[in-house]
């Protein structure tokens, strides 16, 4: 059948990302999940190394399997893609992206809190600065800054009621993915215009949930749940304050070109 062919093409592998990643962690368990991956390959490698290899399937018409999310600009860029049902459930259904700080933090330095508290955007806003950066070459870095320049209604909300302080520092520590350097440097933009000194530290899933719960870091704008980073979050979760969403509708699963004839992940063969 169709289905035994694009398994078989694919060579019972789906080209994943870094190991690190919470998505990597999820696709281990839907390999144990699912008797249509049994005996499945998850390859690990890196976000832009998959990217490479999805455009080369992509040109050839070829069948490929990816470990998927947005937001990411991968869906701006190959619109045809399409996630692959997950009848057991296993990557969840609607994400969300929440912002975490270290115990004290409120106290400590409580206008930054507030600011960190106060901060929620769209994913369309994080698409913009993702694709933007990716089309034109320019640092993430520098779109997030004119996409403050330019957003000055949002970062009013955001910075409602704050005072500005003098130099006070902040460490941001997030995770390597655009998506996340996109909303923090949106926010180191927009709390340096307050005062503060901010620094970002990129660091693997596990570290960063480490750090915020240690307290070496002050707070993190990259925590995926309830799926991505469940066991992380789980492990840690009476050791940091939760602030909730700063981005709703957020999504992980199985992803496929749509010219795949395939549409569940029970469609696949062991
Ligand atoms: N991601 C993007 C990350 C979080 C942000 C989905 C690749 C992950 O931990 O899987």
């Amino acid at each position: 059948s169709n289905e035994t062919g694009n398994s078989k093409a694919v060579n019972y592998t789906i080209t994943g990302i870094e190991p690190g990643a919470g998505i990597t962690v999820t696709t281990e368990k839907a390999i144990e999940a699912y008797d249509s991956l049994h005996g499945w390959t998850l390859e690990q490698s890196s976000t832009a190394a998959m990217a490479i290899e999805l455009d080369k399937a992509m040109k050839a018409r070829k069948p490929i399997i990816i470990t998927g999310w947005n937001p990411h600009w991968t869906f701006a860029k190959y619109p045809d893609m399409k996630y692959l049902e997950d009848p057991k459930g296993i990557y969840g259904g609607v994400e969300e992206i929440r912002t975490l700080a270290r115990k004290g933090l409120q106290e400590d330095k409580p206008e930054a809190y507030k600011i960190l508290d106060q901060f929620h955007w769209e994913v369309e806003d994080m698409e913009e600065i993702m694709y933007e950066s990716n089309e034109t070459g320019e640092d993430i870095a520098e779109v997030a800054k004119k996409w403050v320049a330019n957003n000055s209604d949002k970062v009013k909300e955001w910075t409602e009621g704050i005072n500005d302080v003098d130099g006070v520092k902040i460490e941001l520590v997030s995770t390597p993915w655009d998506s996340e350097r996109a909303s923090a440097s949106v926010l180191k933009e927009v709390m340096e215009q307050k005062g503060f000194q901010v620094s970002i530290t990129p660091v693997d899933v596990a570290v960063m949930f480490e750090s915020i719960a240690g307290g070496d870091g002050d707070a993190t704008l990259a925590a995926w749940l309830p799926i991505t980073h469940k066991d992380f979050y789980d492990s840690y979760k009476d050791d940091f304050d939760d602030l909730g969403a700063n981005l709703e509708g957020a999504k992980i699963g199985l992803v496929v070109p749509a010219y795949m004839d395939i549409d569940s992940i029970e469609d696949l063969e062991p």
